[in-house]
């Protein structure tokens, strides 16, 4: 109880932070552009992982307020990076349930990205595959609003939900994020290995780009890559880091 009411207050207060984590292109080519994830710098506790007040947020609704922070100041950040010559990278932004199933998602998107002079195609949200599970025909109806307007969509953790494939196939989605539980044991899991390989070949045929995140050794960022995946996210790529880090990193 009193983290939620530290959490109302800590937008005001300034306490939330963004931490970019970089996206890379699977064969070895570079920074395609950021996932923007969420920090909250506590006052007493540190800096805490949005695992600890995401749930807190989408419980209390105040993940409304805080995903148009995000929206916003993830914008911002790539605003000043597209400034600073990288013009063509991309933000991705994470969309909780709550946030998803909003009625006002779609006008806060477009207003953002006016606001800071973006391209539509320059902007990912990423859903999970069981948020986008909900309520099939109304998440249907959003994400072709938001394509309709060019943003681009990534299924993300999949592989761990349960959507079928008659409706991925109706998905106006651009990316399938693979769930870093396949990652991890695939250099000696023939299984995982199979599965990845599945996803690529089932992302190829609706023409999705396939990410693999959660790649911690350079024999798993190699792997994935002979499987066929276009981007590549995780620790050993790039930790989350602020946006000052992102920048001395990637140039
Ligand atoms: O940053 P980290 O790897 O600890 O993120 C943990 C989880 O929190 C991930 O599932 C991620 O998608 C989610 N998350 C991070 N930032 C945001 C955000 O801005 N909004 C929402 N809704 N979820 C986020
Ligand atoms: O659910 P989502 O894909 O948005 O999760 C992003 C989360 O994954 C962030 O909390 C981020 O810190 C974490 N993450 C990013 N790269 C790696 C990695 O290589 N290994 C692990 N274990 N977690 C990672
Ligand atoms: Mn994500
Ligand atoms: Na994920």
């Amino acid at each position: 109880l009193k983290l939620l009411q530290e959490l109302r207050r800590a937008l005001q207060r300034d306490e939330m932070v963004l931490h970019y984590q970089p996206k890379f292109r699977a064969d070895g080519g570079g920074v395609i552009g950021a996932e923007a994830l969420v920090r909250w710098q506590h006052p007493g506790l540190g800096l805490l992982g949005p695992d600890t007040f995401i749930p807190i947020a989408e419980r209390s609704g105040l993940i409304l307020p805080l995903g148009d922070w995000v929206l916003d100041q993830a914008c911002a950040q790539l605003r000043q990076w597209h400034d600073a010559g990288h013009a063509t990278w991309s933000m991705a932004v994470n969309l909780s349930p709550l946030q998803f199933s909003s009625t006002t998602l779609l006008d806060t998107v477009k207003a953002t990205l006016e606001r800071h002079g973006l391209a539509p195609h320059h902007l990912t949200l990423e859903v999970t595959e069981t948020t986008a599970m909900q309520d099939v025909e109304a998440s249907l109806q959003i994400l072709h609003g938001l394509t309709a307007m060019g943003v681009k969509i990534s299924i993300d953790d999949f592989g761990t939900g349960y959507s079928s494939l008659l409706y991925l196939k109706r998905m106006p989605a651009t990316e399938l994020k693979i769930d870093r539980a396949f990652v991890r044991d695939l250099e000696d899991n023939a299984e995982d290995a199979a599965i990845v390989s599945s996803i690529v070949a089932l992302g190829r045929s609706l023409q999705l780009q396939i990410v693999a995140e959660g790649v911690e050794t350079a024999g798993q960022r190699d792997y994935l890559n002979e499987l066929g995946c276009d981007l590549l996210q995780g620790y050993h790529l790039g930790k989350p880091v602020d946006a000052e880090a992102f920048l001395r990193n990637a140039a």
